[in-house]
């Protein structure tokens, strides 16, 4: 088998290049280890930026999203039994938050590329990359009960921060840059109307919790738990009395509740590794860098890189100029430190870090800052809808 592009995983960052480089009239092959059911069906992310929705509005991958989103102009902060509204998009010149569940992007991506009779390959086994300083490098993998060669110009590691293109990487190359938080989140997604239109962030001396949603009926909602705590530890009663607790405010506000349809736990955790490629191997999104979910950013991140990442192919297949894949780390680790610090950053200010006051003071000083002075809450809100690209976009315009 012969490609131009490998594509290791298909998740949001290996379809968006998929759709990226087709655009291009650039070949690409998808190989991803799970099957096509799971990937539909993994809930995780539901905020993407103003300039993800672009993007793939741009792409033509959007008509769904556009129809079933739910568009949020603000967000509400909750702390000392008080709500307080940032208005994003009167901060950000009009921008707004799209909230569209990723495994519904992941099927619109994976129907569309489909459609158009691209090659993903699901339930691969056995993904190894190897001959990285060659010219062709190769992709060896499992499928269907027989072993497969896939030679590529280029490789892209999109296969998330438990994938192996990163480690396959040799040793000493990479730097990695690394905070484990000491506590996890539990999410859960409830058959329950929205209890309000927005999301709500709250800070609460028991811990956080955050107020989210799908759609009229689905509400998305998370709660700071401890690393070493289970779902056995959580039964449905429970996280209800937690949510009902540290979601209370003043005044008449009532927490919807219904059947919990899904739940898990997952480790808060940033991760940089640097640089983001070696020879002909190109890290991408949850590849390479990990940000805590706090500033609903890993997503929309992993859609940054690979934009850069076709730009630089784009160029190299157009006139072989490689500047744009020379740079390709350099440009995407500024976009990926900014959103790194804004993540800590939105962590720190609202989950329970220890029993120290002077802790909570701080948290609490910068939550009224924030929710107070302008310049705060516009700088907290730019960073939320998403910074603009500052790299170079390949065309992507819908024009035939
Ligand atoms: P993914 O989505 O992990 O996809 C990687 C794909 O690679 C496959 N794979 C392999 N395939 C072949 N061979 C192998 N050896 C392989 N190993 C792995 C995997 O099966 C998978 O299909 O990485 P990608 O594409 O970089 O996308 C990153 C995002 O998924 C992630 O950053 C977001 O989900 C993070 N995130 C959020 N991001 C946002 O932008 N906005 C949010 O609101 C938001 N909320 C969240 C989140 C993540 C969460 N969890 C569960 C981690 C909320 C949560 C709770
Ligand atoms: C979500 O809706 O899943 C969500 C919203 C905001 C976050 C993280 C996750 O910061």
């Amino acid at each position: 088998m012969d490609t131009q592009v490998a594509i290791v995983g298909a998740g949001p960052a290996g379809l968006v290049l998929s759709h990226l480089l087709d655009r291009q009239g650039i070949d690409c092959v998808v190989l991803e280890n799970r099957s096509r059911a799971y990937v539909e069906s993994r809930i995780r992310a539901g905020v993407l930026e103003h300039s993800t929705v672009e993007l793939l509005r741009a792409l033509g991958l959007a008509d769904r999203l556009i129809r079933e989103r739910m568009v949020h102009h603000g967000l509400e902060f909750l702390f000392e039994g008080t709500a307080h509204r940032i208005a994003l998009s009167e901060l950000t010149g009009g921008k707004t938050i799209t909230i569209y569940g990723q495994h519904e992007l992941v099927k619109d991506l994976i129907r569309a590329r489909l459609d158009k009779g691209g090659d993903i390959l699901f339930e691969v086994s056995d993904v190894t990359v190897g001959a990285l300083d060659q010219s062709r490098p190769t992709v060896r993998f499992g499928y269907s009960g027989a072993a497969h060669e896939l030679t590529a110009d280029f490789v892209a590691g999109c296969d998330g921060f438990h994938g192996i293109c990163r480690p396959s990487i040799p040793a000493g190359v990479l730097h990695s840059y690394e905070r484990v938080y000491p506590f996890s989140w539990l999410g859960i997604l409830a058959q329950a109307p929205p209890s309000s239109a927005e999301l709500i962030y709250a800070r609460h001396e028991r811990g956080f919790a955050l107020h989210s949603m799908r759609s009229a009926e689905i509400t998305r909602l998370y709660l700071q738990v401890a690393p070493d705590e289970t779902l056995d530890d959580w039964p449905d009663h429970r996280i209800w009395n937690e949510l009902r607790t540290r979601l209370a405010r003043v005044g008449d506000w009532e927490l919807t509740t219904g059947p919990v349809l899904e739940k898990g736990i997952t480790p808060m955790r940033s991760f940089v590794a640097e640089p983001m490629q070696h020879r002909r191997l190109f890290l991408a999104g949850d590849a390479a860098h990990i940000v805590p979910a706090t500033g609903a950013k890993g997503l929309n991140l992993a859609v940054a890189d690979v934009t850069a990442l076709a730009a630089g192919l784009t160029a190299w297949y157009a006139s072989g100029r490689t500047d744009l894949l020379d740079s390709y780390s350099r440009t995407c680790l500024q976009r990926v430190w900014r959103v790194q610090h804004f993540s800590w950053w939105m962590t720190s200010m609202l989950h329970k870090l220890s029993d120290d006051a002077f802790d909570e003071r701080l948290q609490l000083s910068q939550l009224r800052y924030v929710t107070s002075s302008a310049a705060a809450a516009t700088s907290l809100a730019e960073n939320y809808v998403g910074l603009p690209y500052t790299f170079q976009v390949p065309p992507v315009a819908v024009s035939a």
